[in-house]
């Protein structure tokens, strides 16, 4: 029998009914992709998607590499099998899910911008759900205010890790307010270009929030907790000066080592400005009400 994605998921379909477990192969994973509506939003309709070969070859996945093409070539054998992800802290529901789990969400594709702090751009097609529905299926405690994520520790797979001088301390730690990732806006990104996300990318779960620099988008996470205290992110540990909690994209505030008044979107040859908030205004500008955004950056 030919496998089409079509029938891929009504197979899957099938063995949720019986409530057996299906092994989630990649296929799989692509067929639950694939059956997607894509669903433009109006303010995704002006964006130019970036090209999905410069979008997936040039990233900053440190545990790889700092080299963007060496992070590449060691991504190649990454496998996800058997990945779970813990929730737990703050919750009166604590969790372990598998990536099964997480395809029973809400699945929907998000065009977003996305700057990195280095001044480079893109636009990304992803494929991901609501974080909130994540948070509201755990029910946060009154004491949760911070949501902390953490990517994967081990030495074997990320050579970086296992590096004599470890370019950053790991694992990777990042974390938003509660509220902010309450926000529709921020999303758990499973695919790419209705693809599943490749290693490089932060395969297989990874944090999309696009109001804010890239790195706060924590890539292949495997614990989520909620939490009293601000927790302190792995580039704010690194350099507080340079590297702030709430990073949102902002043209005003520069980086010591760069203005972040303009942007190069991956593939293009001119810079246009950056936009405070990444472009979200609308969304986000209300959750730093009285804030000075120059002091918290
Ligand atoms: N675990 C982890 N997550 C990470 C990073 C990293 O080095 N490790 N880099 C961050 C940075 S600086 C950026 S710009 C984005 C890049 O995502 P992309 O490579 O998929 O474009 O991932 C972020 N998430
Ligand atoms: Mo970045």
């Amino acid at each position: 029998m030919m496998i089409t994605p079509e029938n891929l998921y009504k197979k899957r379909r099938e063995f949720l009914k019986l409530g057996v477990g299906a092994l989630l192969s990649p296929a799989l994973v692509e067929a639950k992709l694939l059956e997607l509506d894509f669903k433009t939003d109006e303010s995704a309709k002006d964006l130019k998607l970036s090209d999905e070969k410069l979008a997936t070859t040039y990233v900053n996945f440190y545990e790889f590499s700092v080299n963007k093409k060496e992070a590449v070539e060691r991504a190649k054998n990454f496998t996800t099998k058997d990945w779970e992800v813990t929730i737990s802290g703050e919750v009166e529901q604590p969790l372990k899910l598998n990536m099964q789990d997480f395809l029973a969400f809400p699945l929907e594709e998000r065009i977003y911008r996305f700057r990195c702090v280095e001044t480079w751009s893109m636009v990304v097609p992803w494929v991901g759900f609501e974080l909130r529905h994540l948070i509201e299926k755990v029910k946060p405690t009154s004491e949760a205010r911070f949501v902390k994520f953490t990517t994967l520790l081990d030495k074997q797979r990320f050579p970086d890790q296992n590096a004599l001088f470890p370019s950053l301390k790991y694992p990777y730690v990042e974390a938003l307010r509660l509220d902010e990732a309450m926000n529709p806006l921020s999303i758990l990104a499973v695919g790419m270009y209705k693809k599943p996300l490749l290693a490089q990318n932060g395969a297989p779960i990874r944090l999309v929030v696009p109001w804010k620099y890239g790195f706060k988008s924590i890539k292949s996470i495997v614990k989520i907790e909620f939490v009293k205290e601000q927790p302190i992110s792995t580039w704010q540990a690194y350099a507080p000066d340079e590297y702030g909690f709430y990073a949102n994209v902002n043209p005003k505030v520069s980086h010591p080592r760069w203005s972040q008044a303009d942007e190069r979107a991956l593939g293009e040859f001119f810079t246009k400005p950056t936009l405070l908030f990444n472009g979200y205004e609308k969304e986000v500008a209300h959750l730093y009400d009285g804030m000075d955004l120059k002091v918290n950056f």
